[in-house]
């Protein structure tokens, strides 16, 4: 059923703009042209605007801004990343749906979607607000075998950076990169990264890499607390964006990024980065665990941790940790 249903939304997009006679669909899927009717119903529920006229046949007109395998999977030029695409309506969180598919024997490139999540993760514990058919919410599982958790280490800022540039060419909007994981538009919060790790001694099980992108919200999508900070494609654009597209393009892009960067490491993306973070040249205040520093965020190096010239005039170094942009540096 689902088959023919994809086979039939082929046709209809190849000749997208144009009508396709009934008897053309029934003849090339073998198939009778009563039952061409109750797929291009069942399309139709699902939100695929479709015309129809006597003895012209279907139009396709548009398709809906659902996240449906069938439409991600339309056009994706990938080898491994959403070969294997699970959606969901609803989920407490792809990148816990990923990690326990991931334990089970999910083979890399693995993603999950959901349309809302209850409980939406984000790092250390604090939560990310994912409204009903809004965003973007999904994980793609890596098993990068023979690296080490400190080979890994700079995967969110290439995850970042990979990120940041696909969506200025495809949604045409500043995206910028936040050390270590944010997104941002216009000094708001549009994304975030979330990289989780499942690691033996010395050597890397597999990451689940969770991304959530603010994408067709009003203001009033956002809690209280965060309409203040958080941003979404739609209110920096004023338009509507196809999430599946997006998606796809993500998939692309992040899977490109990745086979470069377990080949090459992080250097191959040190210039994709420097040219898209909001964090150099700022003075900040970073913390992680009981280290704090103040001072100029200087560089990112080669490993891509961030360098801070602290007040104490001391290089540090850190390749993850809490940031607080104290100044906008003309940024
Ligand atoms: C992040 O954490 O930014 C990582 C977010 C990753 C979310 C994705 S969605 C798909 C996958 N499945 C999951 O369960 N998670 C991943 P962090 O840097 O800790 O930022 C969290 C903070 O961002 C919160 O404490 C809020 O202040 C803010 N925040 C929460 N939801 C937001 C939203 N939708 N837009 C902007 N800011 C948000």
């Amino acid at each position: 059923m689902k088959d023919l249903r994809n086979k039939i939304l082929t046709l209809l997009r190849q000749n997208r703009g144009q009508f396709i006679s009934g008897q053309a669909v029934s003849m090339q899927l073998n198939i009778s042209r009563a039952a061409v009717w109750k797929h291009i119903h069942f399309l139709r529920e699902r939100g695929y605007i479709i015309h129809a006229i006597p003895r012209r046949g279907y139009r396709l007109f548009s398709v809906p801004d659902l996240l449906i395998p069938g439409e991600i999977k339309h056009g994706l030029n990938t080898t491994s990343f959403g070969r294997e695409i699970i959606c969901f309506k609803s989920l407490d969180s792809t990148n816990r749906e990923v990690y326990s598919l991931a334990e089970k024997g999910a083979p890399e490139g693995t993603v999950v979607i959901a349309e809302e999540q209850t409980d939406g993760r984000g790092r250390r514990g604090r939560s990310w607000h994912s409204a009903s058919q809004k965003g973007l919410w999904f994980s793609v599982l890596l098993r990068p075998v023979e690296k080490s958790p400190v080979e890994m280490a700079p995967l969110t800022a290439v995850a970042a950076a990979v990120i940041a540039a696909g969506l200025r060419k495809t949604a045409g909007l500043p995206v910028s990169v936040k050390w270590p994981n944010d997104l941002f538009i216009n000094g708001r919060k549009t994304g975030g990264i979330l990289a989780e790790i499942k690691t033996e001694p010395e050597q890397v099980c597999f990451v689940v890499v969770g991304i959530g992108l603010n994408i067709n919200h009003v203001a009033a999508d956002f809690p209280p607390e965060l309409s203040a900070t958080a941003t979404s494609f739609m209110i920096e654009a004023n338009r509507c964006f196809n999430r599946a597209d997006i998606c796809r393009v993500l998939l692309q892009e992040l899977e490109e990024g990745y086979n470069l960067f377990i080949r090459e490491g992080f250097a191959p993306f040190y210039d994709l980065w420097k040219n898209h973070n909001i964090t150099l040249g700022r003075q900040v205040s970073v913390r992680l665990g009981n280290k704090n520093v103040c001072g100029l965020a200087s560089d990112i190096d080669k490993e891509g941790a961030l360098i801070i010239e602290g007040t104490d005039k001391e290089k540090h170094r850190f390749t993850y940790g809490e940031i607080e942009h104290l100044e906008t540096a003309g940024k």
